[in-house]
């Protein structure tokens, strides 16, 4: 999936010619693309110190070179058309063909040369989220160096020093160019590869945007009410799932670029915060959990060790994080009775459908028809029906036999006997209920009683109620 651009060819004429020769490098390192949105296959170091490299979530990781001992990197920032998820596509801004761009891994101490060409329609720069560096290389646009322009190249260069998590986005225009996906992972491995070893090691990027269904752009300018909550630019049922083996030890590293929190909620196991994008944790500072809330700009490492087979849903817990973009301004009618009602409405409003009334569940297979470019509140599809999920859900895949290295999807987890939820088909007893007189039970509404309501037509979107 990977494809290469020589510069020679494409955009030489766009490369400023000193910034190449003050650091007398005879060309660009080639800028490798990405067509995909699935989950590529680890990057195996070909060359420079060994390390134990992660998976991105629905990305990738960035293939080098070494220039005399520096590994060159290049990042074309420019916009791209990423796919949400199937039948959902997005005008984004990132890097090298995808958005988020490509995850960049490093070892400890290794000197660093990073090519970035400019071709947005408007500057850019890059802030190296975390990292000690030289202070002209934060690329803190105006403070620190000034824009990229259009069509032009900067190099930014260092040894990078801590081992840890990290991440990169603009600081130029920040408003517009996080909102439209300039992002991106960083993982500085540590040179001894047996410090904190895992067996698995997942990195993704918490992302939301605001794209009125139907349409393509994300609306830049929204500050609070986006639609679509991501792991690395996907929406679920679009996300990956995460598939590791039995007794595996497990770390998962999310950094948070949306304007909200999310609490992040793994089922079925106990782990711990290890890691931070300030650093490592000391052991004697960690605590067992299941839910940790990463605020934004943080970053968090968590680890377990996938003890229990299983499929265990992993997702944030803020329950409008889990829905795509159609239905949240959709007005409550549980409890309502509607008999009669949507005749009198279809006469004024012919494609009127009452959704609702019994809760939302029945919206995951919600038969009003959906705009051209946009998802179902809920959706994707279980062994055991609708999973009525969207936004920030995918799946831990626990299996006995997921060979070490394998990450392929091994399908649906295969219960073993009396081990699932099953249906009571005995004999009911008499429910106990205490008499009226005190309490705040409601009083209930004979369906024959008239109930003055206000309708309104659902609209794809235009804030909660
Ligand atoms: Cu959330």
């Amino acid at each position: 999936m990977v494809t290469r651009r020589n510069f020679f060819t494409g955009a030489a004429a766009l490369v400023g010619a000193g910034v190449v020769s003050r650091i007398g490098a005879a060309s660009l390192p080639e800028a490798p693309m990405m067509s995909s949105a699935a989950t590529q296959s680890p990057l195996m170091p070909p060359n420079g110190r060994p390390y134990n490299p992660v998976v991105t979530l629905n990305g990738w990781s960035l293939p080098w070179r070494m220039n005399n001992g520096v590994k060159e990197f290049h990042l074309i920032a420019e916009p791209v058309v990423r796919e949400l998820a199937p039948g959902m596509k997005a005008n984004l801004w990132g890097y090298n063909g995808q958005s988020p761009g490509p995850t960049i891994e490093v070892v400890e101490g290794d000197r660093v040369r990073i090519f970035v060409t400019n071709h947005l329609p408007e500057h850019t720069s890059i802030h190296w989220h975390g990292q000690r560096l030289p202070n002209g290389m934060d690329g803190v646009t105006g403070l620190t160096q000034p824009g990229i322009p259009v069509g032009k190249t900067f190099v930014y260069e260092f040894i990078a020093k801590r081992p840890g998590t990290f991440m990169y986005h603009p600081h130029a225009d920040e408003m517009t160019q996080m909102a439209m996906g300039m992002m991106g992972f960083w993982v500085t491995h540590p040179k001894n590869p047996a410090f904190m070893p895992v067996d698995r090691d997942f990195v993704f990027l918490l992302n939301n945007y605001d794209i009125e269904p139907g349409s393509f752009t994300p609306k830049v300018n929204t500050m609070l009410e986006f639609n679509l909550f991501t792991f690395n630019s996907r929406v679920f049922p679009g996300i990956d799932s995460m598939n590791v083996r039995q007794g595996d030890r497990v770390r998962i590293r999310t950094g948070n670029l949306t304007m909200t929190n999310h609490p992040i909620h793994m089922h079925g196991h106990e782990f711990e915060v290890t890691g931070t994008d300030g650093g490592w944790t000391r052991p004697e500072s960690r605590w067992p959990e299941v839910t940790t809330d990463i605020a934004v700009g943080q970053m968090r490492a968590i680890e377990f060790v996938a003890t229990d087979p299983g499929d265990w849903a992993f997702h944030c817990h803020k329950s409008h994080h889990t829905m795509n973009a159609m239905g949240h301004s959709v007005p409550t009618m549980i409890g309502a009775d509607h008999r009669g009602v949507a005749q009198k409405i279809n006469k004024l409003v012919p494609d009127y459908m009452v959704m609702g009334e019994r809760g939302m569940a029945d919206m995951g297979q919600m038969e009003m028809p959906l705009p051209d470019n946009t998802l179902p509140m809920m959706s994707g599809q279980g062994p055991f029906g609708g999973i009525e999920m969207g936004g920030m859900f995918t799946v831990v895949k626990v299996r006995k036999d997921q060979k070490p290295g394998d990450y392929k999807d091994p399908g649906w987890y295969k219960h073993p006997v009396g081990t699932l939820a099953y249906e009571w088909k005995g004999a009911m007893p008499e429910a106990k209920r205490s008499s009226s007189g005190g309490g705040q039970s409601m009083p209930s509404v004979a369906p024959e009683q008239e109930i003055e309501m206000t309708v309104r037509k659902p609209t794809g979107h235009g804030g909660h109620h």
